[in-house]
């Protein structure tokens, strides 16, 4: 073994510039340093356990050339596979490890997993509204922020809140306002710090009636090229998820996201039965398991698994490659708890597949580009990486010190009829 390239050190960070982040950074004995993205919305403590604890040591004195053993040691070896928690904790390791090695290469990540295929990766952003007046602002508002492509997220009339749903029709946006500014900043970021989830109401007759009226208006406004994408956040029945696809066959999305819980692959049967619209899922998957049968069947044509939810840059190039000898392609997932480490991975092995489709891009705030500074850039639609070596990404431990972890929870979601908690 290289003596430089020993681990020598793995050490993890909580903290909230923004919102809250789990962050590893692991050093070799040669000095070399490379960041991984631990966060887990809302379920950010158990992860930072779960690496500190327990996988930290160890590494300690592992060869950080030797990125597949490891991955494989840990999944492998741990003998409870799988789960959200393991995988994003497994993912932070291997995405670390990766910008160690390019680093020691001295190139930019995309370089040693088969360099460019594009010039840059097609982004999408989160336009949405209260009334369709403010989502077709809003939609206006990000095309001129060079958006190329938006999802279209809308209030539900008779419902109070819908998530996804901007608050005001500035924050929509997406930037934050600095430290302290937690209403204002926060009121379209998915989690809300309160000790406890916010609780929503749903109704699903009144969501399938009002939503092809909205993407008709947006139509109607910005003509039949502008790429509309929409995520139903598992709220329906697979036959209702059928209907939804059927309904806005007429607007012509680029997909609908999450139209009904994956874990039962029945359920795309019936829907890719009914509808030629076509469907995203995975970012709440974590292995290959999960999307055999999808794939297999031709279920599905996007794959949303972002790198620190997916296990890591190591399988996630295995599903985009598996996924693309039945012509699916990636559409990963791209929020704001995505810290901009996970999304610079992300971003360079969108550059290197063939099978890119699409990411989703929500940028963050100022607190969280001043502890990270990301290199990437967005211009004309498209997220770019840098040309330093690695992932073009840092984190600055003693300003994140600044910003202390506040419990924050996505809200939870009850059927406006009777209370039942519903699907998220
Ligand atoms: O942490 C979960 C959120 O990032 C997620 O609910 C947002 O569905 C989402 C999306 O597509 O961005
Ligand atoms: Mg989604």
């Amino acid at each position: 073994m290289d003596k430089d390239m020993r681990i020598a050190k793995a050490e993890v960070f909580v903290h909230s510039p923004g919102r809250n982040f789990v962050t590893l950074r692991i050093t070799t004995e040669g000095g070399l340093v490379g960041y991984g993205d631990a966060t887990v919305n809302g379920r950010e403590l158990s992860v930072a356990s779960y690496l500190r604890d327990h996988l930290a040591p160890m590494l300690i004195g592992r060869d950080a050339h030797n990125i597949e053993d490891t991955w494989q040691y840990f999944y492998r070896g741990s003998y409870w596979r799988r789960g959200p928690i393991t995988m994003t904790a497994i993912a932070a390791i291997d995405m670390a490890l990766w910008d160690i090695k390019a680093k020691a290469a001295n190139m930019p990540l995309y370089q040693l997993l088969g360099g460019k295929s594009r010039e840059g990766c097609l982004a999408y952003g989160h336009a949405s509204g209260r009334e369709i007046s403010e989502i077709l602002d809003s939609v206006r508002e990000h095309m001129e922020k060079g958006y190329r492509a938006i999802r279209v997220q809308s209030a539900i009339p008779g419902l109070n809140s819908v998530y996804g749903v901007a608050a005001s029709a500035n924050a929509a946006a997406g930037a934050g306002k600095g430290k302290g500014a937690s209403s204002a900043r926060y009121d379209y970021e998915p989690a809300r710090r309160s000790a406890v989830p916010v609780e929503e109401e749903w109704d699903t007759r009144a969501y399938l009636n009002y939503i092809p009226k909205v993407f008709e208006a947006v139509r109607n406004e910005f003509g039949p090229e502008l790429p509309l994408l929409h995520d139903a956040h598992h709220r329906l029945t697979p036959i209702q998820a059928a209907r939804l696809g059927k309904s806005l066959e007429p607007y012509d999305l680029f997909w609908i996201e999450d139209v009904t819980p994956a874990e039962n692959t029945d359920a795309f049967r019936l829907i890719r039965q009914h509808t030629t619209t076509p469907l995203a899922v995975g970012e709440i998957f974590n292995t290959i398991f999960d999307y055999k049968d999808l794939f297999e069947e031709q279920l599905i044509d996007y794959v949303r698994s972002p790198v620190s939810h997916g296990g890591g840059i190591t399988p996630l190039k295995k599903i985009f490659d598996y996924a693309a000898v039945y012509q699916i392609k990636s559409g990963v997932h791209g929020p704001t708890d995505v810290s901009p480490i996970g999304h610079a991975a992300s971003l360079h092995l969108g550059m290197a597949i063939h099978n890119y489709g699409i990411s989703e891009y929500m940028q963050h705030s100022p607190d969280t580009n001043d502890v990270f500074q990301p290199e990437y850039t967005f211009t004309d639609g498209m997220i770019r990486p840098g040309s330093s070596p690695g992932l073009g990404v840092t984190y600055d431990d003693k300003l994140a010190s600044q910003f202390e972890y506040e419990a924050a929870y996505l809200p939870v979601n009850r059927l406006k009829i009777d209370g039942t908690m519903h699907d998220w």
